[in-house]
């Protein structure tokens, strides 16, 4: 995906062959463009068909439709397959939507609408919940370091690394993980930015000096070595980030409420899948499952991705009277769940909750995801502006 809003909008930009722009948003209008061009869209649809049907027979067998999907999955930020149960089960439901659950091989019609789906689906998600792509190329870095700003944030982040006896290398590890992306620094914790960034430089330091504990003076003017190093490196490897945020603020939950329809509805099937007794009734334990199932109506992430959201939850539960243990009929549940869910909208509109993540997307950028990437000859239709 990346590499196709890549181009795109580098070109638009009028840039040349220079340098791309440092900063891409990525809100799906360009994925509904390409969709919503019959012509660009199906030019396109032929030419991934065509490059996936290895053994010209024109359909897509399940190892055919492999690469795209793995494309799809990188497109949407899952890691890759086989690393986690987690994403491998969003992969097997993006391989099962294309055969159907059942189907061994898949026509080109068949590609095609579920492709559109697919896409449709992530730009209503991207339209959600943007997704900014930083390209970082050590300018924002340096700059940082050498405005007025560094000398004040490197003092107030070594003080809150207790150095005591930490050795130099140690403290500035933990000032790296303190730098934001908006100073220019990609994410310190992840592994290719450590290994083919961090290292490097921290070895053009000596193992001596690193060993050392540290006065604030002398990781003062370390760790500005240690960050021109890494804006230099940067500017040979640059490092794709993508930056997302969320505020959890409760107007999905005032929006679901106010759809009484929809409600009863999601009420109805989420009463019909809990454990009951042989009087009808369910224990009231059951209803952090049964919040946890209605969340994304909600507008509200799974139950374990957002601390403060869970704890929130848990004290919307209490507040209920909720967490008594006892068993509760059908009319109660109801009654239970939107006392909750009142409780926990009440909670976020006084104060929203924000959440920001960074993942280092770098390799797929030049290479990899090719599904998402134009045709080459359909290349001058979507990438018009
Ligand atoms: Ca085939």
């Amino acid at each position: 995906m990346a590499s196709w809003f890549w181009r795109k909008r580098g070109s638009s930009a009028g840039k040349g062959s220079g340098p791309g722009p440092t900063k891409v948003v990525l809100d799906g209008s360009d994925i509904e463009e390409l969709v919503g061009n019959k012509e660009a869209f199906s030019s396109y649809v032929d030419h991934k068909f065509q490059e996936l049907d290895r053994d010209h027979d024109g359909k897509l067998s399940v190892r055919e439709l492999e690469p795209a999907v793995a494309d799809i999955g990188a497109a949407l930020g899952l890691p890759a397959q086989g690393s986690s149960p987690d994403s491998d089960h969003i992969y097997s439901e993006v391989l099962s939507e294309f055969t159907h659950g059942k189907q061994d091989v898949v026509s080109k019609s068949e590609f095609k609408e579920v492709l559109s789906d697919i896409l449709l689906g992530m730009a209503a998600g991207l339209r959600r919940d943007p997704i900014v792509i930083l390209r970082m190329d050590g300018q924002d870095l340096r700059e940082f370091v050498e405005s007025p700003k560094f000398e004040p944030t490197a003092v107030s982040i070594f003080s809150t690394i207790e150095p005591g006896n930490a050795s130099l290398g140690k403290c500035m590890l933990l000032a790296l993980e303190q730098l934001k992306v908006e100073q220019g620094m990609p994410p310190s914790s992840d592994t290719w930015v450590s290994s083919n960034i961090i290292e490097p430089v921290l070895q053009s330091f000596s193992s001596d000096q690193l060993e050392k504990p540290v006065s604030d003076e002398v990781f003062l003017e370390e760790f500005k070595k240690l960050l021109l190093g890494i804006a230099q490196r940067l500017q040979e490897h640059p490092v794709i980030v993508a930056h997302s945020e969320n505020t959890f603020n409760g107007s999905g939950i005032r929006r679901l409420l106010s759809n009484k329809f929809e409600v009863d509805k999601l009420l109805d099937a989420t009463w019909k899948d809990l454990p009951k007794d042989r009087h009808h009734k369910s224990s009231k334990e059951y209803l952090r499952i049964a919040l946890d199932s209605i969340a994304a109506a909600a507008g509200l992430p799974p139950y374990g991705a957002v601390n403060e959201i869970d704890a929130i939850v848990n004290e919307a539960i209490r507040m209920v009277n909720a967490d008594d243990g006892k068993s509760m009929n059908e009319e109660e549940f109801k009654k239970l769940i939107a006392e909750i869910l009142g409780c926990i909208m009440l909670q976020l509109e006084g104060r929203p909750i924000f959440v920001s993540s960074n993942s280092v997307v770098n390799e797929p950028l030049a290479s990899s995801s090719s599904i998402l990437c134009p045709a080459p000859d359909s290349t001058d239709l979507p990438l018009k502006e």
